[in-house]
This record gives structure tokens, sequence and C-alpha cells, in this order.
């Protein structure tokens, strides 16, 4: 039942994704009274939306899991080393029902607004419907990469055939039998879906604009004897995961740097991660692959000569061969069959980064030489107005009014990627700022719903009403943020870290860097002592 307008709630929460969902959890735990808002017809965010062909996890299930509850990880088996899309929206769904949470969930409702007032210290949330929910508090978990973008190329209304976006794929899926299609973007998400579209279709386009580094995912049903090994050691491996850099156990911490050891040696390390799968124990060989060019280029060139030895075509392997941004600057990709899929005699890369989409007309893609690309369908895998896009979307006001897109017209400002100045009572998980996108998410989801929930205990204990960062401790922070990457290659690459795949969008390097282990120290340090750097009122 909808609260009537009479209610306030202690929290409410926008997205039901892995994020919204834990939040629900926990807040009910607290005998706090809470609600989920999801835009969706189904819970589940990122594993809801993305149902592209070949949509899988990066991180593999036994770490991209809840770790809230050791009975429901000892509950749920994952049938395969990376999940599937379907597997990983039914798991979302069965937590969902395992702890009932159902019934503090609505579902198929946008929030459109959200307004602070400062007289009575509560924030009215409007949907697009127009219902009003008001709320001592908000948290959102309105996803990273949850806005997705399709590059504003004209003509694209007069286009005869269909087209999609990967982050908002039919849920009924699509048949490209017989088709001529056309994909464009080669970003994780595209690598994914290609091999898969390329084994259905006629024929296969890909424009591509960079090359990505990929690395093989290596993918294959559960082992059970590496399952019942994370069962039987799981306490010491969630230890493990808070000490590392991403959040991810089971990967020594690198403690050499990858110019130390003999070539020999390098590059057997290599072979043996390639071999292995994954992209994780690649990035973790050696500990200066993000700091150091020399060390960097080490393991780009072993990728590379990989392309060159996989794809027949020499012409083709230099296109896909990356040479504008250091190895893992950008997120590197996990693919099944990516590079071999370009030795298929229906499939062929175009170059529009020499030659660059012009427009859509009624039959296809036409470039600025004036190639015109007949297809029956257009994918775009062309990425997100990742991190900013879905809270800019709402028009969220402040204390004195102000609106969080003007606050942030020139970037993302945070402290901690937990809450903004002058923004009382609102809650991000994973915002910018955060160490989220650079980890393991439901590591960092659980450790900043946690965080959130004490901080709401501790409000609660003291009687307290409201909570909002100095615009100081905010200043400083971002401050830090920059200066962490700034040590490091990320902002090399033009990724979506920086806001590069959205024209106009100002060039900022949003996450933090300093990995979650650096990061929980920072948080609990914060609210050890009394909140420092945040503001407490009654
Ligand atoms: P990404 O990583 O942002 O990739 C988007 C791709 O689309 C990338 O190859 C872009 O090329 C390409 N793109 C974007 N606009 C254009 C235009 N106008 N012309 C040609 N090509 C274009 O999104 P994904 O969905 O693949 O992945 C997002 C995250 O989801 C991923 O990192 C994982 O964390 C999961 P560009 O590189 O900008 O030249």
């Amino acid at each position: 039942s909808s609260p009537t307008s009479a209610t306030t709630l202690d929290v409410a929460v926008v997205g039901v994704g892995l994020g919204g969902l834990y939040a629900l959890h926990r807040l009910r735990g607290m005998g706090m009274t809470a609600r989920g808002y999801e835009a969706g017809s189904g819970i589940g965010g990122t594993w809801f939306w993305n149902r592209y062909p070949g949509a899988r996890c990066d991180i593999e299930s036994l770490e991209y899991s809840y770790s809230f509850s050791e009975d429901l990880q000892n509950e749920w088996h994952w049938p395969e080393r990376y999940a599937t899309q379907p597997v990983i929206l039914e798991y979302i769904n069965h937590v969902a029902d395992r702890f009932d949470l159902r019934r503090d969930i609505q579902l198929n409702t946008r929030i459109a607004e959200a307004r602070f007032d400062a007289a009575d210290r509560c924030w009215t949330l409007r949907t697009k419907a127009g219902e009003e929910i008001r709320a001592r508090h908000v948290i959102m978990a309105t996803g990273n990469l949850s806005t997705p973008r399709v590059p504003d190329f004209q003509g694209i209304e007069d286009f005869q055939g269909k087209w999609y976006h990967t982050g908002l794929w039919p849920a009924e899926g699509v048949d490209f039998t017989g088709q001529t299609v056309g994909v464009v973007g080669t970003g994780s998400t595209a690598i994914q879906m290609i091999p898969r579209i390329a084994a259905q279709a006629k024929h296969l386009y890909v424009f591509q604009r960079t090359a990505n580094f990929s690395l093989p995912a290596r993918n294959a049903p559960m082992d059970a004897a590496t399952e019942a090994d994370h069962r039987a050691r799981y306490a010491e491996r969630l230890v493990d995961a808070r000490q590392t850099a991403f959040g991810v156990s089971g990967v020594p911490i690198p403690v050499q740097s990858a110019l130390a050891v003999p070539e020999a040696e390098r590059r057997a390390n290599y072979e043996a991660m390639w071999a292995r799968g994954g992209t994780i124990p690649l990035l973790n060989c050696y500990n200066d692959f993000l700091v150091d060019e020399r060390a960097n280029e080490t393991a780009a060139e072993f990728v590379r000569e990989k392309i060159r030895g996989i794809v027949k075509d020499p012409r083709t392997a230099a296109l896909l061969t990356p040479n504008d941004h250091p190895i893992g600057s950008k997120r590197l990709c996990l693919d099944t069959g990516y590079y071999e899929t370009y030795n298929r005699g229906n499939v062929t890369l175009v170059d529009v980064r020499s030659d660059p989409i012009e427009r859509v007309t009624p039959r296809g893609l036409r470039l600025t030489g004036g190639t015109e690309y007949a297809v029956d369908s257009l994918a775009f895998a062309t990425g997100f107005d990742a991190m900013t896009g879905a809270l800019r979307e709402i028009d969220i006001r402040g204390a004195e009014g102000q609106a969080l897109a003007e606050a942030w017209e020139g970037g993302p400002l945070t402290y901690l990627g937990l809450m903004v100045a002058g923004f009382p009572n609102l809650f991000m998980v994973t915002g910018p700022g955060s160490p989220g996108v650079k980890s393991q998410m439901i590591h960092s989801i659980e450790q900043h719903v946690d965080w959130i929930a004490d901080c709401l205990a501790h409000l609660r204990a003291k009687g307290l009403a409201t909570i909002a960062p100095t615009e100081q401790a905010q200043a400083d922070w971002v401050d830090h943020v920059n200066k962490v990457a700034d040590r490091t290659l990320y902002p090399r690459a033009n990724s979506w870290y920086v806001g590069a795949n959205v024209p106009g969008k100002p060039r900022v390097f949003m996450p933090y860097v300093g990995g979650v282990a650096a990061y929980r120290r920072k948080c609990d340090e914060v609210a050890a002592k009394g909140y420092a750097g945040f503001v407490l009122a009654d």
C-alpha cells in the first residue's frame, strides 16, 4: 500500500537495483520505515535493463554476490564462473523474496523531483505521475550506468529498420536471423554482444571509433571444488577482499614492479593470467601498471601481440589494436571469442575514427566520406551518461533551493561520494568520488549502505535531525580524489570515467581510485570521529 500524504517515511530509497534492495533490507532491520521507488517494471537496475545478447558480469559470480547473509550465500548456487544477466536478475529477485522486501517496493515509479524543506527538515519527492512522497532522508541508489545514451545522430527518426540501445533492450529479446546488423561502439558491452550477434546475423558491421583492450573470460560451468572452497573459507575471503584495491578476494596484492623482473618471467606471468581468464588477475600481476607508463606498456604490448595472433586479416588486426590509452585506464573488457569473431566471413569492422558516422539514413548509416552502410537493424552499444546522469535527471533541490545539476555543472562535488554540501540527509550509494565503479560493485554497495545505516542510527540515538557535509570537507575530498587520480594513468584515457563519451560533459575524473581498503578506512575514521567534516543538527 502506498503511504498517505500524511505519512513521513524515515527513508525514501530511489532505485531498487542491488544498492536499493540492500538498503531496504538494512533499514528494515533497524526498525526504520523505508520504501523503495523503482522506475522499471521490475527490480534489478542494471541487471533489469541490460538484456542484450551476451550480457554477463565481468567479475566472477562467487565474488559478485551479497555478503550480508551467509545463509543466502550458501543457499544460492551460481551455475557458471561468470553469471549471465538472466541469472543475476533471478538472484536479485530471489533476495527480494527471501527477505520479504517486495512489500516496501513500488515499481513503475520514476522519481522526477526531490526538494528539501529546511523549515520542517524533510524531503518531498514527486514521481513522474505526480505522486508526492515525504521522507526525512533520501538514499539515491540510482546507479552509475543507468542513463543510456544514443549519440544524437541526425535522421534516426527516419530509419526504416529497427534500432536498439543495449541498456534498454527489449525484454522479449531480438532475433537477428537473416538480417544485416550494425553495431555502433566497441566498449565492454559491444565486446560481449558482437560474437553473439555475429553467430546469428547474415552480416554484421561493427562501427568502431576506438579500439579497446579485452581479455578472455574463460567462462565455464561452476567448478564444484572451487565453490566448496569458497564457502569453506567465506569469512576469511570477506576480510581478504577488504584489504584489496578492487574488493575481490583470492588475488594476491601485488608488491613488485613489472620492470623489476626479467622479461621471460614477466611474459610467463602474463601468459598464465591470459590462460586463467578474467581481468583482475592480470591487473594485479604487478603494482605499477596504472602508475608507470613503461610498466603498463609491457602488459599492453602483450595483449596487442595476442590480438595480432588471433585476428587473421592484418588490416582488421591493426584496427583492433589499441594504441591510444594505457591498458586498464579504461574499464578493461572481458570477452568470449571477441577477437576471433573478426575471422568470420560475415563480420566487417568499419573504422569510424578516420571516417566518422555522419548520420542515420532511412537505410542505415552514412559516414562523412559518403559511404552508406545499409542495415536491417542498428544496435547502439554507445554507453551511458555515467555516474552523474541519473542524478542530474532528477530535479534535486537543496536547503536553499539550489539545483544539484547546477552545483555539479563543472563536474560532481561530493564528500566521500556519499553526500553533497547543501543537500542535507541526501545520501548516494557508490556516488562519484567513491571507489564504486572501480571496484566489485556489491562490495562497495554494502560498505556504503552499512555506513549510511550506521549514520542514521547515530542521528536517531542522538536525537539529531540533519546531517550534511561542510563545503570545506567536500572541497578537500574532491581535491584528494583528483590528486590520487593524477598520480595514476587513469586520466589519460578518454573513458566514461571522465565523461568523454558524452559531448559537452565537463572532463573530470569521477571515481576514487585509491582502492576500497583506503576508502573504507577513511569512511570508518570519519564516523569514529563523530562524523568529521559533517555538520549534524537537531
Ligand atoms: P562505453 O564503455 O562507454 O562504450 C561506448 C562505446 O560507444 C565506445 O566504443 C565509444 O567509442 C562508442 N561511441 C560512443 N559514441 C559514438 C559515436 N558517436 N560514434 C562512434 N562510436 C561511438 O559503454 P559500454 O556500454 O560498452 O560499457 C559501459 C560499462 O558497463 C562498462 O565499462 C562496464 O563497467 C559495464 P569511444 O571509445 O568513445 O571512441
